[in-house]
Parts: C-alpha cells; sequence; structure tokens
C-alpha cells in the first residue's frame, strides 16, 4: 500500500478537528469573554400575532445593572435597509420590510420587540422581565393551507394576501386520460433544527468605527456582505469570525436579527456586546425547516411505465422571508422525478405567510421534501398496478447518462440499479418478507414492515448563471489558497466555513494527496473574513463539491509553478518531468528528483528562480461548478408495529449510496448516519406544534422529541460508486443524502407492516397515537 493510500484521497484517517472538541479546548462564541463585554437579551413577543401599543421600559432601565434598554423605534435609523432576502424567487414575489426589532406589530411567537442590555446576564433577564409592553392580539394565521386561501387573518394586512408568490415550472402537460393515475396529499409539518450549539453572538467595536463579529454561523462571508448593507457600512469596516460552530444543519445559513442588533449595539455602546441563545429560545427565533402541504399525482400505463407528474406545493414562509426562505422549496422544484424517467413535468410553489417561526433551509432544504411525495407516491402507484413497488421503480428509473431530466437539468452520472441491487444482496428481502407473513398469519400483535426509498438529489450548490437564472442574489462558486511554507509544511486557507463536517481532514487529504505531504503538514484556516479569500461558505453540500474542486485547482497550479522551478534547477526540459505524490523525476534518470517541497523551499530563497518568474510558491483558484452534484442511491427500513398501542420502533436500517469518489469514509459514514438519523426524526418523532393561535406547543427539549441512540439500531451502511464527471476527482455531496432518503423510507415500512389492515396512509411524524387511530380507522 503506497503512503498516500493510507492518508490521501479515499483514506479512513480519524479527523483532526476532534481532539480539541473532545476535550472541552474548542472556542465556541460563548467561550469568548472579552473585557468590558455587555450582555443582550432579547424581549419576545409572547403572541404570535399582536399590535403593539406601547413599550414603557422604565422600570426596566432602572434596574440593577442595566446599562440600556432599545425598542424597535428607537433603533430604526440604525438600520439602511431592511433585513436581507437573497432570493427574490418571482419579479412580484411579497416580500414584508422586516427589521430586526418590531417596531408596530408582532407577527410569530418570538418576534424581538426590545433588547435590554446589561452587565450581567442575570441583571439582563431580570430587568427584561420589567419591559411592560401592551400588546392588542390579533387573529393568528397558523395552517399553511388555510391561510393560503386568504379570507380568514393576514399576516402582513398590508399586502391584502398570505401569498408571497406562486412558482411554476412546467415541461409536460400532465396525462390526464392515462391508464392509472395515483392522486394524494401530503403534510411535512414544521421542524426545529436543533443544533447542538445554540446561536450565538458576540460584537466588538474597534478603532475607526471597524467591528468584529463572532457568530456561530455557516455563512461568515456573506453574513458579512449582507449586515454592512443592512448597517450602511462599508463591508471592509466589517470583520466576521465563525469561531467553531457546533452544527447548523442549514439553521446557521442566515442573517439574523441579533447579530445586526449586536453590531448596532455595539457601536452605539462603544462596548462588546454578548448574546447567547437559551435553548427554548433557540426554539422560536431560529428558523424552522419544512411545513409544506404537497399534492402530487402521477400518470402511468398499465405496465408500469410513467408518463407524467404533477405537483402542487404550498409552502409556509413563517412570518417574514429570511434570507433564503424563498428559494428553499424551489431546491426541490428539479427533482420530484427523483431517479425515473418521467416525460411529462409540472410543478407549482406557492410561499405563504403563516404567523410563525420563519422557515428556510434545514438539512435538504426542498429536496427531502419532494423524495418524501415522490416514494410514498410510488408505493401507492405500485399498489394501484398491482406491481412490485421495488420493480416499479426499475421499470422508470434513468439508465443512460448524462440525462437530461423533464425538469430541464442534466444528470451527469448515477447507476440507481446497481445502487438497489447492492441494497438488496445487505437486506436479505425473502426471510424479511416470510417473518412478515408469518407474523400476520399468527395475528400478531407486533407487525414488521419494510419501506424503500430510491432517491436522487441535486446539491453541490451551485453553477452561478443557474442561480442568476433563478433570481438568486450571489453566485455559487468557491475558492481555495494553498500557501507552501518555506521548510515544508502548507497553509490552506479556504471559503467554505465548516461546521461539524470535518473539512480540515478532508481539506488535509487531498492536498496530501496531490502534494504528496503527511495530512498533518497541513494546516486549514477557514470561517474568518479577514484572512480567507472571498468564499461563499457551507451549506446545500457544496464544501467538497465546489470547494474542493476549488482546492484541487489550487494544488494544479502549485505543481505547474513548481515544475518550472524543478526543470529549471535540474536543467532539463519541463517535459522531461514526470510527476508523482509530490515528487518530480527525470524521464530515463531516476536518480534525478525534486520534491514540491525542495521547490517551495527554492521559491522562497529566490536564489535561483527562473528569468521573471515571482518568488514564493502560493496559488489560489476559484471553482465555478458547470453542473450540480448528483448523488443517489437506495435506502430500506425495517419497523416493528405494536398494533395495540400503535408504537412503531425501527430494527434495521439499510443505506446504499452513490457519492463518486470518496474523500474519506469514516467522515461520509458519519455524515450519512447524522443524515439518516434526522430523516428517521422526521417520520417518528420530530414537529414544531402550534395551537391555532400560534403559540409553539412543543418548544422545550422534554416536549420537542429528538431521539437519541437508544431509540435508533445500528445502520448498515455501503456505497457503490459513479464518478462525477464534472469534478476533478469525481466526488460528489453527501452532506444531506441521508436526510433525504430517509423518511419516505421508514413511512413506507410503518405502511406496509399495516397494510394487511388497510392501512394505506399515515402522516409524519407516525406517533403512536396517528399510528393507532389508522388502525382503528382502517376498521371502519
Ligand atoms: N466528503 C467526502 N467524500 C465525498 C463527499 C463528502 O469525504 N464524496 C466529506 C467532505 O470532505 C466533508 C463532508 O464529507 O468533510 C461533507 O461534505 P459535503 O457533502 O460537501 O457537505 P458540506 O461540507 O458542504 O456540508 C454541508 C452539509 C449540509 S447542507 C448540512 S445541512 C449538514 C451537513 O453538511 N449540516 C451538518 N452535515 C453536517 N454535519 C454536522 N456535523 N453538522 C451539521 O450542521
Amino acid at each position: 500500500m503506497s503512503a498516500t493510500e493510507t492518508w490521501g484521497i479515499g483514506a479512513p484517517l480519524k479527523r483532526k478537528e476532534d481532539d480539541p472538541l473532545l476535550r472541552g479546548r474548542g472556542t465556541y462564541v460563548d467561550n469568548l469573554d472579552l473585557p468590558g463585554t455587555v450582555v443582550m437579551v432579547v424581549v419576545r413577543s409572547p403572541y404570535a400575532h399582536a399590535r403593539i401599543m406601547s413599550i414603557d421600559a422604565a422600570a426596566a432601565k432602572a434596574a440593577e445593572g442595566v446599562v440600556a434598554v432599545f425598542t424597535g423605534a428607537d433603533l430604526r435609523d440604525d438600520w439602511k435597509a431592511a433585513m436581507p432576502c437573497a432570493w427574490p424567487v418571482t419579479e412580484d414575489m411579497k416580500n414584508p420590510e422586516h427589521f430586526p426589532l418590531a417596531a408596530s406589530e408582532a407577527n410569530y411567537q418570538g418576534d424581538g420587540v426590545a433588547v435590554v442590555i446589561a452587565d450581567t446576564r442575570a441583571h439582563a433577564v431580570d430587568a427584561a422581565e420589567l419591559v411592560d409592553v401592551d400588546y392588542e392580539v390579533l387573529d393568528a394565521a397558523v395552517d399553511v393551507a388555510i391561510a393560503a386561501q386568504d379570507g380568514g387573518a393576514l399576516v402582513h394586512e398590508e399586502l391584502g394576501t398570505n401569498v408571497s408568490y406562486v412558482w411554476p415550472l412546467e415541461t409536460g402537460t400532465f396525462d390526464a386520460a392515462a391508464d392509472v393515475i395515483v392522486k394524494h396529499t401530503y403534510y411535512q409539518p414544521p421542524l426545529i433544527p436543533n443544533a447542538i450549539e445554540p446561536r450565538g453572538v458576540v460584537a466588538r467595536p474597534e478603532p475607526g468605527g471597524d467591528v468584529t463579529l463572532w457568530s456561530s454561523t455557516q455563512v461568515p462571508h456573506l453574513l458579512r456582505l449582507l449586515a454592512a448593507a443592512t448597517l450602511g457600512m462599508s463591508e471592509n469596516k466589517l470583520r466576521v469570525i465563525a469561531p467553531d460552530v457546533g452544527g447548523g444543519f442549514g439553521s446557521k445559513l442566515d442573517v439574523y436579527a441579533e447579530e445586526l442588533l449586536a453590531i448596532a449595539i455595539a457601536r452605539r455602546l462603544g462596548s462588546p456586546v454578548k448574546w447567547i441563545e437559551e435553548r427554548s429560545e433557540n426554539a422560536v427565533s431560529t428558523i424552522h425547516g419544512r411545513d409544506f402541504v404537497t399534492t402530487l399525482e402521477l400518470a402511468a400505463t398499465k405496465d408500469g411505465k410513467i408518463t407524467s407528474l404533477r405537483a402542487n406545493v404550498i409552502a409556509s414562509m413563517g412570518a417574514y422571508l429570511q434570507l433564503v426562505t424563498p428559494g428553499i422549496p424551489l431546491l426541490g422544484a428539479w427533482i420530484y422525478a427523483g431517479p425515473y424517467a418521467i416525460p411529462n413535468y409540472s410543478v407549482t410553489f406557492t410561499g405563504v405567510f403563516t404567523n410563525t417561526t420563519p422557515t428556510d433551509a434545514y438539512r435538504g432544504a426542498g429536496r427531502p421534501e419532494a423524495t418524501y411525495v415522490l416514494e410514498r407516491t410510488m408505493d401507492l402507484l405500485a399498489k394501484e398496478l398491482g406491481m412490485d413497488r421495488l420493480e416499479l421503480r426499475r421499470r422508470n428509473f434513468i439508465t443512460e447518462f448524462p440525462a437530461t431530466i423533464a425538469s430541464g437539468l442534466t444528470i451527469d452520472s448515477g447507476d440507481y440499479h446497481a445502487s438497489l441491487d447492492r441494497l438488496l444482496e445487505h437486506l436479505g428481502l425473502e426471510p424479511l418478507e416470510a417473518e412478515q407473513r408469518a407474523r400476520r398469519d399468527s395475528g400478531d400483535v407486533k407487525q414488521i414492515g419494510i419501506g424503500f426509498s430510491t432517491y436522487n438529489e441535486m446539491c453541490g450548490l451551485a453553477p452561478s448563471r443557474i442561480l442568476g437564472a433563478i433570481r438568486y442574489a450571489a453566485g455559487g462558486w468557491e475558492s481555495a489558497t494553498i500557501r507552501c511554507l518555506p521548510t515544508g509544511t502548507f497553509q490552506v486557507v479556504t471559503g467554505t466555513s465548516p461546521h461539524g463536517q470535518g473539512h480540515e481532514t478532508a481539506w488535509s487529504q487531498i492536498v496530501a494527496e496531490q502534494l504528496g505531504c503527511d495530512p498533518s503538514e497541513v494546516e486549514v484556516l477557514h470561517g474568518d473574513t479577514s484572512i480567507s479569500p472571498y468564499g461563499l461558505d457551507t451549506y446545500g453540500s457544496r464544501s467538497l463539491p465546489v470547494g474542493g474542486a476549488a482546492l484541487w485547482s489550487a494544488g494544479e497550479k502549485i505543481i505547474e509553478k513548481a515544475r518550472q522551478i524543478v526543470a529549471h534547477q535540474l536543467e532539463v526540459s519541463a517535459d522531461d518531468l514526470e510527476y508523482a505524490a509530490g515528487t518530480f523525476t527525470v524521464k530515463g534518470s531516476p536518480d534525478k528528483e525534486m520534491t514540491v517541497k525542495g521547490a517551495a523551499w527554492s521559491a522562497f530563497a529566490a536564489h535561483n528562480l527562473p528569468d521573471g518568474m515571482e518568488p514564493n510558491l502560493e496559488a489560489t483558484a476559484t471553482y465555478d461548478p458547470p453542473n450540480f452534484s448528483w448523488p443517489g442511491g437506495a435506502h430500506a427500513a425495517v419497523v416493528e408495529v405494536d398494533t395495540g398501542t400503535g408504537d412503531a420502533r425501527l430494527i434495521r436500517y439499510v443505506a446504499i449510496d452513490d457519492v463518486g469518489t470518496v474523500v474519506n469514509p469514516l467522515i461520509v459514514d458519519g455524515q450519512v448516519h447524522g443524515g439518516i438519523t434526522q430523516g428517521i426524526a422526521t417520520a417518528l418523532y420530530e414537529e414544531a406544534i402550534y395551537d391555532e393561535d400560534g403559540n409553539l406547543a412543543n418548544g422545550t427539549m422534554a416536549m420537542y422529541l429528538m431521539p437519541s441512540a437508544a431509540e435508533l439500531p445500528s445502520y448498515q451502511l455501503d456505497r457503490t460508486e459513479s464518478k462525477a464527471t464534472d469534478h476533478p476527482f469525481g466526488a460528489k455531496g453527501v452532506g444531506e443524502t441521508g436526510t433525504i432518503a430517509a423518511a419516505p423510507a421508514v413511512i413506507n415500512a410503518v405502511i406496509d407492516a399495516l397494510a394487511h389492515l388497510g392501512v394505506t396512509d399515515i402522516q409524519m411524524p407516525a406517533t403512536p397515537e396517528r399510528v393507532w387511530r389508522a388502525i382503528e380507522e382502517a376498521k371502519q
């Protein structure tokens, strides 16, 4: 085995970043303790919809330790623009002005109405209780399907409607005269992302009006750009640092009120301002995901060839449009047909305001929502056709690549049959089906069900031209710099901003593979706008497909320059050099060699460089992907359902994913594990429950059922590999695959367990009560 096989691309290297984190030596925002810091606490509306009649802050201002109290009206002149929404999906999209503090009307429970600044957190919390807000409570629009009808409560009266936009994509007519048509409506409830570290910010004023902002964010670069614009600051006066960030799952891909408030107030007071989100505060003030009502129709021939698809999606925006809220449903718009060749395609999205926490990106963002309704409907169609559900899938799989799909995009590579074949090898379907038959025959109270989901997704966001065409404000490229230090070590500066994904390790492996060093010799810097080249941060499983490609491209530039240096020093033609694993050798003279590390020293000393060559061995590259990244695969879930109590337990989970070339199999397995767990959680446990007045009824960890390891079996993972043809070393994204695939597999399994009892539908999450009711209703 060569050295690079033990630590280059493909090696299961343990994550470099974990040691300090596991020893408690990480630096999260709350670990920052800057001299003179004052603490900010946000006073939030207890009502989902209420007019703010008056705010009396006198008692709070007089309380012990209080430095200042600000209301929305007090700070109005600090904002040069409303809070940003970077994705106006249609020209006439309705986007009500949204400022960091509501001044006249609170539009969701948790909407900030004032902030208290004090010397300690305890003093700020106590004083916040004393801020006296007089509210006139208004009717709330909570249910997204009802809100979409208008006629009831309006979230933003001045708009005259709750509909923000209608966005259609139609490339073919639905075949209403087809042999078989199935149609079903699905509800996917709102979810609370629950990163292990809630959000937090520290803003420090610097001499000359500059500000340094530490934030638990996924997007330091976007945050700097947009915060500067909102505050009317020069972009170069704001430095944003994402220190260690304890997860985000999309929820930290945003520009939040508290980030803007901390900067504005730090500038006003001249002291560092710190805000740390509490867990229950996180449940209302950090974005939610999903909250979709989708009707999906599939039309097919008698022999199971699907001829057309129509989807009507009603998606809650929550109370306001956050950074990319309106675009989230659209991220699924191109994949409602998944891995199947369906020629006629029509999807319509209606974005609707509700008096609930704003929605935005949550792991998978638009793609789990699409895959869920498709994979559920595939099972319904198979039943209607009287066809085996896997046979139906196989008959419709796309098999030739590159494949231009009906929604208009091109899938570069994939092998969906191979993933399904591999899945069945691991699963052992026959004994499971035999067990299922035996339990059905004996009338066992515990029934088992087997569910499948064959999926693909588009990630690696994204080709800038396509983003432009769908009206997203920024591009989708990424950048990387490699500095070859004189003594033979390397420094990488990346524009991606990891928050749990292990980029330091994977990026080190890529450099190690290409430049022939040990990964420990590579330092990876990220997450600080003053050190990284401009970048577009981490979301949409883009970091390896886009950032990794930029890094590879920087490495190629290093090798090219090193080749010129080596040729000059060895007095041979550059064409006579062969390169492998960091070393140049002269063709035919194997004893003559020089390494990239040696070239780095020569470039630093600059005593003997080719005429006109700039000293120093360093390269920067930016990479704009020509296409999305197209992972895919096949997942199976096996559940045991107690038909007496409705309790559904997952007993096995098998996942086969194709993410192209794998840089680090340990990291990829970890990503798939985490992703699957979030998908299972969606299927069986998690849901943000609002009452009819818009009160979040389960905003604590005691009430919001996040599964722990105790609820879950070990997963069986394996991979197939079809390389991404556009990526320099064939890698596809992995960060969201599990979440996209898992929920439909689990719900299909629960329904399969109860199919013989006549159950055909169960809404997510399949709680014991819902399952029990479905069984009872089927009896009637
Ligand atoms: N990787 C690899 N080989 C591949 C693909 C990926 O070795 N073929 C590695 C990459 O090098 C990287 C990791 O897997 O270390 C994830 O890569 P990628 O798919 O590019 O995703 P990103 O790094 O862009 O991460 C974003 C993605 C998203 S969108 C969400 S949501 C998510 C996720 O990652 N949130 C996470 N994984 C998370 N993991 C943790 N711990 N915390 C989160 O908040």
